[in-house]
């Protein structure tokens, strides 16, 4: 029979990585509950990394906020790796930010790269976050579907892309970091983290839709929130 296991006096570790204005710093104040925690827009050209923590539905919360990258050499890989274990060694889980509608042969080259340079431990510890999915969802009304499904999106994809996402076992949730009140969405986030931190080595997969169903049921042993 299963136990239940409660989760609240680990930290989780959540690392924002993706390309230059994907929207890393807001979906870290998303996940924070906080408009202010880390400086966002496309003006600020952010060359450092951050921290910032809270606790948020009873769990604790580091967040690291990375600068934008294009392209994610061994270099970077060694800062990364540098900041990360001084600041969070455990626990790690890495939110790879995309904005919808961005998931270029680009993208897939940075996302390569990240697997190469952070290794395999990346692909097992990485949740996908589509960004700006208010713009994706306005796009697609000016053209006529007025009730877009997130899910046809992904059916859009190119071979390459699905191919990368499958490495995450399908991990991906979409957002709008324009809407106040995710609450829910984040809490999905840090469900599936919560899951990931638990299968360091079996791991099985942790989809978006699952997390739903899980935090909806609010009966399933990692994600039982208050
Ligand atoms: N409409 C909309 N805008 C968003 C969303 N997420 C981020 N943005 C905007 O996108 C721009 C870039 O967001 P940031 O969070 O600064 O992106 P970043 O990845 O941290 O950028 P760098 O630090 O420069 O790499 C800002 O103008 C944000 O307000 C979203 O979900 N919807
Ligand atoms: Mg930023």
């Amino acid at each position: 029979m299963a136990t239940s296991i409660s989760f609240s006096d680990q930290i989780i570790n959540l690392v924002l990585l993706g390309r230059k204005g994907s929207g890393k710093s807001r979906t870290g104040n998303t996940i924070l509950g906080s408009k202010e925690a880390f400086k966002f827009g496309y003006q600020i050209e952010n060359k450092s990394y951050a921290i910032e923590r809270a606790t948020r539905f009873d769990r604790h919360l580091s967040v690291i906020d990375t600068p934008g990258m294009n392209n994610f050499l061994p270099e970077e890989s060694v800062k990364l790796r540098r900041y990360i274990s001084e600041m969070a060694d455990e626990n790690v889980i890495y939110l790879l930010c995309i904005k919808i509608g961005r998931f270029t042969e680009q993208e897939n080259i940075l996302i390569e790269q990240y697997i190469r340079y952070i290794g395999q431990d990346f692909e097992k510890r990485t949740i996908v976050i589509f960004t700006h999915l208010d713009e994706w969802i306005s796009d697609c009304q000016d053209q006529g579907i007025l009730e877009p499904k997130f899910e046809d999106f992904i059916a859009t994809l190119e071979k390459n892309s699905i191919g990368l996402l499958e490495k995450f076992d399908m991990r991906y949730i979409s957002l709008n970091n324009r809407k106040s009140g995710n609450d829910e969405i984040v809490k999905q986030i840090i469900c599936m983290a919560e899951e990931l931190t638990q299968q360091s080595s079996v791991l099985r997969p942790v989809t978006h839709h699952q997390c739903e169903l899980e935090v909806e049921s609010r009966s399933i042993l990692c994600c039982n929130f208050m």
